[in-house]
């Protein structure tokens, strides 16, 4: 374990993960150069410094303390069963593990994969879902290009990662079982040293208040002061929305934030109740 104080971030070196997981620690103000070809990289701002891996290995680096925390898919963090804390959920690459089989074949349920042969690069979850269904069946491990495997008669069937779903369709497969949703999460070493759990906890409400801002609009919009009473009960606001007088007599300005999921409902009901020159504006970080 190091005694490097400053917390280690691993993180994917080039895949679906790294862009998102860049962006995050650009958003968190969180400086560093993960120029090409870099393995490792300090951070000029923040007590950090990142580590630049192949996704599988992340796990296993967390849990042996090479790094202490790290940014995985939860499909690797399950099948790699490393010792490590799932400490947040990150939000971004969402995708789901599922079965698959050839397009023609029929499909009446799991009891159908009966002694089928399915390939798949996640031995572990596949086995876990199909003895929990009572199903025995024959896992092939392969490590790449899953989705050929029935068209070359390797396996009848397939459980591999499926996020728009066009792989399966373009090799003529159809998904019959989800059997795993996963997400990015950062993982981390199991009791951290006092010094970087601080860090950590830091790093953590950063990511916070990114994500909250990501998911909340900041809103600005004038109203006849007799609808005020309606408008206010539709808009939480942080603790309550800003009332302010405008300098046209009986009108007055209202500012509150609104969330991302239920805004046009919101909307449509602020205008109902006689809101006008509604402004919705992006909120860049937020702190409650
Ligand atoms: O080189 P390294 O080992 O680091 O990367 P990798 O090639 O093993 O992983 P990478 O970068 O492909 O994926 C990293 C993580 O992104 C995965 O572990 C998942 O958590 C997540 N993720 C999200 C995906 C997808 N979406 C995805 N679509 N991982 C893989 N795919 C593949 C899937 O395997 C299949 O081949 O995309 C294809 C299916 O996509 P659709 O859109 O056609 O359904
Ligand atoms: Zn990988």
């Amino acid at each position: 374990m190091s005694t490097n104080p400053s917390l280690r971030i691993a993180i994917q070196k080039s895949g679906r993960l790294s862009e998102d997981s860049l962006r995050l620690f650009k958003e968190c103000g969180i400086k560093f150069d993960s120029g090409t070809g870099r393995l490792k990289s300090v951070a000029s701002n923040f007590p950090a410094e990142f580590l630049f891996l192949r996704d599988d290995d992340i796990p296993g680096y967390v849990e042996d303390g090479v790094a202490d925390v790290g940014i995985v898919g939860e499909n690797v963090q399950v099948e790699t069963a490393k010792a490590v804390e799932v400490v947040y959920k990150l939000g971004f690459s969402k995708c789901r593990l599922s079965i698959a089989i050839p397009r023609g074949d029929p499909y009446e349920g799991v009891q159908n994969l009966q002694n089928k042969r399915i390939a798949t690069s996640y031995p572990v979850i596949l086995g876990q879902f199909l003895a929990e269904q009572g199903v025995r069946a024959d896992i092939h491990e392969i490590s790449g290009s899953v989705e050929i495997a029935p068209g070359i008669g390797l396996a009848d069937a397939v459980c591999d990662i499926v996020s728009s779903g066009s792989t399966l369709i373009s090799n003529g497969l159809k998904e019959v079982e989800t059997i795993f949703r996963s997400e990015a999460v950062l993982i981390a070493h199991p009791g951290l040293p006092a010094e970087k759990r601080n860090t950590l906890d830091q790093l953590l409400f950063r990511i916070k208040a990114v994500q909250a801002a990501a998911s909340s609009k900041y809103i600005v919009l004038n109203a006849p002061n007799n609808a005020i009473e309606t408008i206010v009960a539709l808009l939480p606001g942080m603790k309550a929305p800003t009332v302010v007088p405008l300098s046209t007599p009986g009108w007055s300005a209202i500012h509150s934030v609104l969330s991302e999921e239920d805004f046009w409902e919101k909307i449509d009901a602020l205008r109902a109740a006689g809101a006008e020159g509604i402004l919705v504006v992006p909120i860049e970080k937020m702190i409650r």
